[in-house]
């Protein structure tokens, strides 16, 4: 069906662009235009790979992507059952390779790949690469907190001890479908964790260590684990922090609230905190080498359909209760492992180092699954990425000689700050291939990255996705495309993005507006935990017959596709997804706040900063300390990351008459945009907003 091709915008552009010769325009002269420059236009600005890049990639110019991206669409069925084709499957899918119904006004909505397959993503992780011939390669580079301090594990090694520890979890009576939670740091006992959940059919949800008590709480609460895994404490840059104690807060609440824990498996991460100073509940709590290190290196594979649960990862929204974002096995493994492959231009010399937390889906994703299905050797790292200073990326990056270096914008920016010299002193020539994520990038942290940490030959990936897509969806691919600084470029296979103005209507051709999606890719997610009506109405009702993404977008006049944000109220902090909702209902649980607005405002390196409008309770007075107490509190129950950068005293809110709290005036004020405040003849009170812009410097 040629139509596709026609009607697909993006394909005609490139198709007329893919004219150009493949490599055309050596990087030199690339470098002259992109250093210091300002351009006219960021999308008249080209970035070609050069010819050896291409040359060696997996797809190897535009011409090789509009063939395969043609082919995925026009035949999704069969190429992915090809891609899939590299996997093991015990049993092979049933006939129809996958079903789906995105359009609520047909039914109820339902996405399903490779159903009736039967498979383990651990076996394909692992012993798949074992039996392959490569045991003996370093599946995990550890690198710790402190510089020197470091492990590696074989494929060999890290099979004996996801078995060990999946041996240990049947003994405690963790059953295929069962849930456990994971708190962990990023020891190399975290994707441990994961694999051997998957190897016994168990669904983890792993929650960042960086949530509160609360946090944590809630979400054993909403899962109801059989176990939950954790740590004593981390050493995290200079600072040490006690995941015991977050975890035993978490489990008393959830205990109070009827949902008592019997199991906490702790690893003693001695190298922060003897077991001696642990605080300890006899009966519920057991150390991690004690009880695992005994059970036996082998465990048989439970094997599972495509379409049975992998994991849960808790994720933000609009509201305040946060969302089980449910996965499941077969699609998700081969969508992650493919995207890994081609998003990075994955070879099996490679090094490769994510920086993200396993605590984000980019750890699930592009941590663990994505690379170990694919036999590569990833850096796992514990410590904060400026600590001892600046250039310890680089000196890792030196250290295991990492060749595909991904990371997030924030990160860049920060860097950035900090000065050429702490780059520029490693070598950095292992690197070929930069990754992106979390974020948009922004035009200038994008040629700071590619002249300065890449020295102009390596191409970046600026992955644009989402939790609930499991893998990438509009992504570079190295050395296929000319690139453009800021655009996450094109679709990746079988990917069908299309842009809808505010009535669901798709717009063609060079335009604005909402991002969403037109069919099923095998990782997307199939449900919200428990909730699918929720999952329903967030993402399929906005725009009837489309997911919607929760994201702007721009296509420019060459068919490259340029992330613009959240259009929902989510805000994006350092790649981190945080719902005003979220924090504001922390606000308001402080006695002395009565009302809260949280809105995101431009931060020069988080990328967005938290300004909160905070309305006090009558005759409580504005005070430093108060100020300070509010921050404690968001803290205490969502986490650090999600600490306003800003309180600013607010004796009313600005509200429409049916008391609907104008967003869009407060986002003009926080960004000091005063005189674009636009018509406030709508607000029941408009004297509120000349009281707001009165407090500004308060
Ligand atoms: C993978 C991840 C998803 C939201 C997404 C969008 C933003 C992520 C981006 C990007 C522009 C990129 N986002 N990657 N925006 N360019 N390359 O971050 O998942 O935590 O669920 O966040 O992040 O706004 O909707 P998640």
């Amino acid at each position: 069906s040629t139509t596709t091709l026609k009607t697909s915008d993006h394909l005609r552009h490139v198709e007329s662009m893919s004219t150009l010769p493949s490599g055309a325009g050596p990087i030199s002269r690339l470098n002259a235009v992109i250093l210091g420059e300002s351009l006219a236009s960021e999308e008249d600005h080209l970035v070609f790979p050069s010819e050896a890049f291409s040359m060696q990639a997996h797809v190897p110019s535009p011409q090789k992507y509009l063939e395969t991206y043609a082919r995925s669409i026009e035949d999704p069925a069969g190429f992915w059952s090809e891609m899939a084709s590299g996997f093991f499957w015990k049993e092979r899918w049933g006939p129809q390779v996958y079903a789906e119904n995105l359009d609520i006004r047909k039914g109820k909505i339902n996405i399903e790949w490779f159903k009736g397959g039967i498979t383990n993503l651990c076996y394909n992780c692992l012993d798949r690469i074992i039996e392959s011939g490569d045991g003996d390669k370093i599946a995990i580079f550890w690198e710790g907190n402190e510089p020197g301090f470091d492990g590696t594990l074989t494929y060999k090694q890290l099979l004996a001890r996801v078995c060990q520890l999946a041996n240990w979890l049947k003994d405690v009576g963790v059953r295929k479908g069962d849930a456990v939670v994971i708190y962990l740091p990023m020891l190399m006992e975290l994707p441990i964790s994961m694999l051997a959940c998957s190897r016994i059919g168990a669904v983890h949800s792993v929650v960042f260590a960086g949530f509160s008590a609360e946090s944590l709480a809630q979400r054993i609460m909403d899962c109801k684990p059989k176990v939950v895994i954790t740590c004593n404490a981390v050493r995290r840059g200079s600072k040490i922090i006690y995941l015991k104690d977050i975890v035993d807060a978490a489990l008393a609440e959830s205990a109070r609230n009827g949902n008592p824990l019997d199991v906490c498996l702790t690893y003693e991460n001695e190298s922060a905190m003897k077991r001696e100073s642990t605080k300890w509940q006899e009966g519920r709590d057991i150390w991690w080498q004690d009880v695992v290190p005994k059970h036996p290196t082998t465990c048989a594979v439970e094997w599972v359909d495509a379409e049975d649960p992998l994991f849960l990862l808790y994720t933000s929204g609009s509201t305040g209760k946060p969302k089980g974002v449910l996965h499941t096995t077969g699609g998700y493994m081969v969508y992650t492992a493919t995207t890994f492959k081609y998003a990075f231009d994955y070879k099996p010399s490679d090094v490769y180092w994510c920086t993200a937390d396993c605590g984000w889906i980019t750890g699930h994703s592009y941590v663990t699954y994505g690379p170990l299905l694919n036999g590569a050797t990833a850096v796992v790292f514990e410590g904060a990425p400026n600590y001892p200073d600046a250039g310890r990326c680089w000196d890792i990056v030196d250290k295991f000689k990492v060749s595909i270096f991904y990371t997030a914008p924030t990160l860049v920016r920060s860097l950035m700050r900090e000065g050429d010299q702490y780059v520029t002193r490693y070598s950095r020539k292992s690197l070929r291939v930069l990754g992106s994520v979390g974020e948009p990038i922004n035009p200038s942290a994008w040629r700071w990255y590619f002249n300065v940490v890449g020295e102009s030959r390596c191409p970046i990936s600026d992955t644009w996705w989402q939790t609930e897509t499991g893998g990438f969806m509009i992504t570079p691919l190295p050395g296929a495309w000319p690139q453009k600084p800021g655009s996450a470029t094109f679709p990746f296979f079988g990917v069908q993005p299309v842009i809808v103005d505010e009535k669901g209507a798709e717009i063609e051709g060079e335009c604005s507006g909402y991002l969403c999606v037109k069919s099923s890719w095998p990782s997307a997610f199939r449900t919200l935990y428990g909730d699918h009506e929720r999952y329903e109405a967030t993402y399929f009702s906005a725009f009837p017959g489309y997911y919607f993404t929760g994201d702007g977008c721009t296509r420019d006049k060459d068919g490259y596709y340029w992330l613009t944000g959240r259009v929902d109220d989510v805000i994006n902090v350092s790649g981190h997804r945080i719902g005003t909702a979220e924090v504001e209902s922390a606000l308001v649980s402080h006695p002395q706040c009565a009302e809260a607005a949280v809105v995101g405002v431009e931060h020069e390196v988080k990328g967005q900063g938290i300004y909160a409008f905070v309305t006090l309770v009558e005759s409580v007075l504005y005070s430093e300390d108060l100020r300070r107490s509010l921050i404690l509190t968001v803290r205490n129950q969502i986490g650090a990351f999600a600490a306003p950068d800003k309180i600013h005293w607010a004796p009313g809110l600005p509200k429409t008459r049916s008391g609907k709290i104008m967003r869009r005036i407060l986002r003009k004020i926080a960004s000091r945009q005063l005189d674009e405040l636009g018509d406030t003849s709508t607000l029941a009170d408009p004297s509120v907003v000349d009281e707001l812009i009165k407090l500004v410097d308060c």
